[in-house]
């Protein structure tokens, strides 16, 4: 009996281990008007190396999450003065997913609705107060487990794993900001790529293209960068078109001056782009691509290494 007793809470131990060390990029808030009960919850939280801030009721709760946009999980009370943690779940979920802030609901009510409300109105969970403390830790690590899964799979389906950049999935969903006047697309695609191949073999290609993808990942990091296929990229980006332009012509100027280390020598490529412009609400995005598309061949068929709009 002993033997059995210490095998089965040692493997019980082992995942709770993994998640305390997987715990420390989620940062969580405690709402909740008991200043005794917010100060009993932050010390459980800790306690499983997660960073917590505090707040007295839902409208504090939702001011505060603007100014700290990396909260992932959240653990509300429901009767507060101002408003409520239902209303406060319901207002949250216009704004976030549940795969983006997980919401685990806390209520000391003695109304049996209060889970299917709570559920209802985009919690993750739910517990009744007082609640048992390693129930309250299982349902913690439960929510938490569920988004490190959630995201795990949002970039496995949305990133190119080789560069890191965006792929083309994710770059068809981008819709331009609400201020967003134009709408910028640049295609591009290096020139003679098969050349580094055909010399270096796949792995100095893949060099170039991680080095290459970083570099113009720099010139443009307020845009959409996606990776297309096997050395085509694509940029989308809001404002001036010759702005744009601009930052496109020191981005090839930038690739054409980069030596790439590659074993014993130095790689060298260059990059050939098509650029185009539209309305940023009106333009359909594969039209657009279609003629920075055209605008690319053109540049390849006279002479690569340039950028044509
Ligand atoms: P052009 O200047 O006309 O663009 O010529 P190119 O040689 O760059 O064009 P082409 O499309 O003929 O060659 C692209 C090559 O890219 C062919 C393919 O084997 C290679 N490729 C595609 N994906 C990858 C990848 O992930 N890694 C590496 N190393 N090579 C890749
Ligand atoms: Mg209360
Ligand atoms: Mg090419
Ligand atoms: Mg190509």
């Amino acid at each position: 009996y002993l033997l059995k007793d210490s095998a089965a809470s040692v493997s019980y131990l082992v995942p709770l281990l993994q998640r305390l060390q997987a715990n420390t990029h989620h940062k969580a808030m405690v709402v909740d008007d008991s200043t005794m009960i917010r100060r009993h919850l932050v010390n459980l939280l800790e306690r499983q190396n997660l960073s917590v801030i505090q707040a007295e009721n839902g409208c504090e709760a939702i001011n505060l999450l603007a100014e700290h946009p990396d909260v992932t999980l959240i653990i509300t009370d429901n009767d507060m003065p101002k408003k409520d943690g239902i209303t406060m779940t319901r207002e949250i979920r216009r704004m976030y997913s549940r795969n983006q802030i997980a919401i685990l609901g806390l209520s000391g009510s003695s109304d049996n609705s209060m889970t299917a409300q709570y559920l209802k109105a985009g919690a993750n969970d739910f517990l009744y107060k007082p609640f048992n403390q390693e129930e309250f830790y299982c349902r913690i690590h439960h929510m938490l487990n569920m988004k490190d899964t959630s995201d795990k799979l949002y970039k496995m389906a949305n990133q190119d794993t080789l560069t890191g950049l965006w792929n083309r999935r994710y770059f068809f969903n981008q819709q331009c900001d609400k201020g967003c006047q134009h709408r910028n697309i640049a295609m591009m695609d290096i020139d003679f790529f098969k050349k580094v191949n055909d010399t270096y073999g796949h792995d100095g290609g893949d060099a170039v293209l991680i080095h290459v993808s970083r570099l113009i990942q720099a010139h443009f990091e307020d845009a959409v960068v996606a990776r297309f296929g096997g050395e085509e990229f694509c940029i989308q980006a809001c404002g001036s078109f010759s702005h744009f332009q601009q930052r496109l012509e020191q981005l090839r100027v930038d690739i054409e001056a980069l030596y790439i280390p590659y074993l014993d020598n130095t790689i060298n490529v260059t990059m050939s782009i098509g650029a185009v412009s539209g309305a940023a609400q009106s333009h359909a995005i594969d039209d657009m691509l279609r003629t920075a598309d055209d605008h690319l061949y053109y540049a390849k068929e006279h002479g690569r290494n340039q950028v044509v709009a």
